[in-house]
């Protein structure tokens, strides 16, 4: 087979060399002296893709043994970031390729720069499924990721005089050269309709579904590398084209128009992704897209069973499906279906099948976020689906009734169909009765999980929960996000920390020793320097490396409160205005993120944070003490500069309601100290790296629940906290907004007279929270020595941990690994 791959596949810098120089003419048509740096780009990217296409294949030959398991992890975002560094970084070729390049004249970076990432997730839970991919890949787990190849990802945000401007995201404007398109692989997905019994031959009772239209998915891949092994998995995305048929009956008859209606209709379902990182209501393009990816998938994962000769009463040995949120839950439905009318088997058998295949993983507390559609939207769009749906729910109430008879109330709270008022399906029920597995993302949040939100689920069917503290990918957000520490710490314990994060704890020997902690000072210092630089070049703005960098980066959300990180920039400006010699500590706050294009709220969150950062940037009693900068555009390419360059992480969400978080985890990664609350995997991050080496503050989640059943009074704390006073009344007097005192009076009056997020309750602890950290940063060997021990001690966060632990729990799949020759 090597015969065939030939010269493409060889890694020596010649072959490298002239790999490229190959892609520069024969791919991209262009003589070296006229190409573009695109061109330059492409090709580079084209000799790498050649270096995995080689380990991809020998994957895949592994994927058709019919003894081994595969995961498939489905997720309606996948949040990846830029391909080439990484794919360089796990073949172990960044060095020789950067050194190779800039003997031809050409700088890496400005190549790097040049690929425009695909955004096909919102945050959290989209780069989650990224990190999990690298890992899976890692591991030597035969995996597919399998999704939805939006044409327009998370939008681009630009910020005009303090708001959000949304732009589409153009990702495929010039040519993506990670994906292969597979016109081959190709599956019918059909919606509307209604469904017709019937007997078969054997006289058996049988429906059949009539839809009233049909889409077709197309497959696209793209390899996923892991870090210096053999193993490159796929991720399989489908794009939704018209079915050619449909066009050929419609030209037949001579409807052309009504032809090319169709192909924008069946195109439209994947056009876009929805920028909202909680359900919308009701709309059907969303559930249309939901399980026109979970089909396909499904399908595909059916055929290449049966390719192997599987029997399909056997399909959860071969497949462990895992449910990235509720989003691909309809799968459940979906593969009852296929087994069930599509290939006749009965539904005791059937139904044991799916629940052995399928895990479910929850990623909110928030039960206003939990998905739930209406049933005549879902009924009308699946009619098949919706009988499924129901006798599913009539066995599981059954059960119900049997284990808690006389229980109504329990049945009525349990059951997949919401009947309270409208009717709709609840997709969290269906993902847990559904599936052998349930997991929350963090230890806090699955304990919550089963207190209340699933408490019912839980009590009944306690061996099906459990925990799986999320992670995130070292390789990513450590070693090609912040070289310079990547290096310092391979210096001090070699480089083996990678793949083996809880190694970093011999760095903790280290931290008494002064010209290691001047080292990781200088590594900070630098780091900072490029955020700053990049900051003036997106914002104009001049900030100070040596001021204490303190960040927020995440999707603007009133929970994670941005706002009441505004609130301590107020009341330190407050203090400067009163005492123009008041000794601040000089501070530069920077927040980044985006906001859902119709959250209200959260828009002016943005516009305050702006509008603080003018007066307070441009205040010369502030004397260029305190900056304040909102980045624009916060995504997996931006993050490289910002994680490695924070000296304070902001972790700031009302307890209870921050699943986990996975961006805390990526700032104490790099060396930067917390400030946070109990909530999420925080609480786990300060028991590793030490309550002494965390910033704690605020209610604790039982706090919340309490002071909300005790008729919360946001008026109270205002009354006695005179400082919380003035940082409200700078606010509504229209300080911060030319006079305008409308402006942000809607942020103001919700926390004065509803505060659902207790920003007042919690106000007076952040604020000396934030005067520890003050005092911790003004000892900057007392920092260092924190700073150093955050790192050492944050292996638990490594996304391989959280992956071995679902593969041995969950999925029950082993390694496999694979060779090249
Ligand atoms: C659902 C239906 C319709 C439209 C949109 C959605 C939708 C899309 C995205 C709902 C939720 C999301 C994203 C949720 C998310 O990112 N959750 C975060 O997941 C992280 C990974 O587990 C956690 O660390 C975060 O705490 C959690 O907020």
């Amino acid at each position: 087979a090597d015969v065939c791959v030939g010269g493409r596949s060889d890694m020596s810098l010649e072959g490298l060399r002239r790999t490229f120089r190959e892609h520069v003419f024969y791919t991209q048509g262009r003589f070296p002296m006229g190409a573009s740096r695109n061109d330059l780009y492409m090709a580079l990217a084209y000799t790498v893709r050649d270096q995995l296409l080689h380990r991809w294949i020998r994957t895949v030959e592994q994927l058709g043994r019919e003894d081994i398991k595969i995961v498939s992890y489905l997720s309606a975002e996948f949040l990846l970031g830029p391909h080439l560094e990484n794919n360089l970084i796990n073949l172990g070729l960044y060095e020789d390729v950067r050194r190779t390049a800039e003997e031809e004249g050409l700088d890496i970076q400005v190549l790097f720069d040049q690929e425009e990432e695909p955004g096909l997730g919102n945050g959290g839970l989209g780069r989650l499924a990224a990190c999990y991919l690298d890992s899976l890949a890692t591991l030597e787990i035969p995996a597919m990721g399998y999704g939805i190849r939006y044409e327009f990802g998370i939008f681009d945000q630009e910020i005009r005089d303090g708001w959000q401007v949304e732009h589409t995201d153009q990702w495929l404007r010039l040519g993506n050269p990670w994906e292969i398109a597979r016109p081959e692989i190709t599956y019918h997905v059909n919606f509307g309709g209604r469904t017709e019994p019937y007997e078969d031959e054997q006289g058996r009772y049988r429906v059949r579904w009539i839809p009233y239209r049909t889409v077709k998915g197309v497959a696209y891949d793209t390899p996923i590398l892991g870090y210096r092994v053999n193993t490159c998995n796929l991720l399989r995305l489908w794009k939704a084209e018209a079915v050619e048929s449909f066009e050929f009956e419609a030209f037949n008859v001579g409807d052309y128009y009504g032809a090319v209606d169709q192909k924008i209709y069946s195109e439209n379902i994947t056009k876009v992704l929805y920028p909202n990182d909680e359900p919308i209501q009701g709309k059907q393009l969303r559930l249309e897209q939901q399980y026109f990816f979970v089909s396909c998938s499904l399908q595909d994962m059916v055929r290449i069973y049966k390719l192997l000769g599987g029997d399909l009463s056997r399909f959860s040995s071969h497949f462990a499906i895992q449910l990235n949120d509720t989003h691909p839950a309809i799968g459940v439905a979906e593969l009852m279906r296929l087994l069930v009318d599509e290939n006749g088997m009965d539904w005791e058998p059937a139904w044991e099948v799916t629940c052995n295949t399928f895990g479910y993983t929850n990623h909110t507390l928030l039960p206003e976020a939990l998905e739930k559609w209406p049933v005549d939207l879902f009924a009308g769009l699946f009619p098949r689906h919706m009988e499924i749906i129901y006798e599913i729910n009539r066995r599981f109430l059954d059960e119900v009734r049997n284990r808690f008879p006389g229980d109504e109330d329990r049945v009525a709270r349990m059951s997949l169909i919401d009947e309270s008022g409208e009717r709709y399906v609840r997709m969290a029920h269906l993902a847990c009765v559904g599936s052998h597995a349930v997991n929350g993302v963090a230890e806090l949040h699955t304990r919550l999980l089963k207190e209340e939100v699933l408490r019912d689920f839980y009590e009944m069917m306690p061996e099906k929960f459990n925990n799986k503290t999320n992670g995130v990918t070292p390789r990513r957000f450590v070693v090609l996000s912040n070289p310079g520490l990547s290096r310092l710490i391979t210096g001090k314990i070699g480089e083996t920390w990678v793949s083996r994060p809880e190694e970093l704890r011999r760095l903790e020997k280290f931290v008494d020793d002064p010209a290691f902690r001047e080292e990781w000072r200088r590594v900070k210092l630098e780091n900072k320097k490029n955020l700053a630089r990049l900051i003036r070049e997106r914002t104009g703005i001049e900030v100070d490396p040596s001021s204490m960098f303190d960040i927020q980066v995440k999707r603007l959300h009133e929970y994670k409160r941005q706002h009441l990180n505004v609130l301590h920039i107020i009341a330190l400006y407050n203090r400067i205005k009163q005492d123009p010699a008041y000794d601040v500590c000089p501070r530069t706050f920077i927040f980044g993120g985006k906001a859902a294009p119709g959250y209200f709220m959260a828009k002016r969150i943005i516009k305050l944070i702006n509008s603080v950062a003018d007066v307070v940037n441009h205040d010369s009693d502030v004397n260029g003490r305190l900056k304040v900068v909102f980045f624009p555009d916060f995504n997996v390419k931006n993050a490289k500069f910002i994680y490695p360059a924070a000296d304070l992480s902001e972790q700031i969400s009302t307890a209870g309601k921050e699943a986990s978080g996975t961006g805390n985890m990526k700032f104490s990664m790099n060396g930067a100290l917390t400030i946070g609350t109990l909530d999420g995997a925080n609480v786990e991050i300060r028991e590793e790296v030490g309550a002494e080496n965390f910033f704690l503050f605020g209610l604790t989640a039982e706090d919340v629940t309490s002071l909300q059943k005790n008729g919360y009074q946001p008026m109270e704390y205002y009354r006695s906290n005179p400082e919380l006073q003035a940082v409200i009344e700078r606010i509504s007097s229209g300080y911060f907004s030319n006079g305008d005192q409308e402006l942000f009076s809607p942020l103001v009056d919700s926390l004065l007279f509803h505060d659902t997020f207790m920003l007042l309750a919690d106000f007076g602890a952040y604020m000396d929270a934030q005067r520890q950290v003050e005092e911790a940063y003004r000892d900057q060997e007392r920092w260092t020595r924190m700073s150093i021990l955050n790192v050492a001690r944050m292996g638990k966060f490594s996304s391989d941990r959280a992956i071995r632990e679902y593969c041995k729990d969950i999925w029950k799949v082993e390694p496999v690994p694979v060779t090249l020759e």
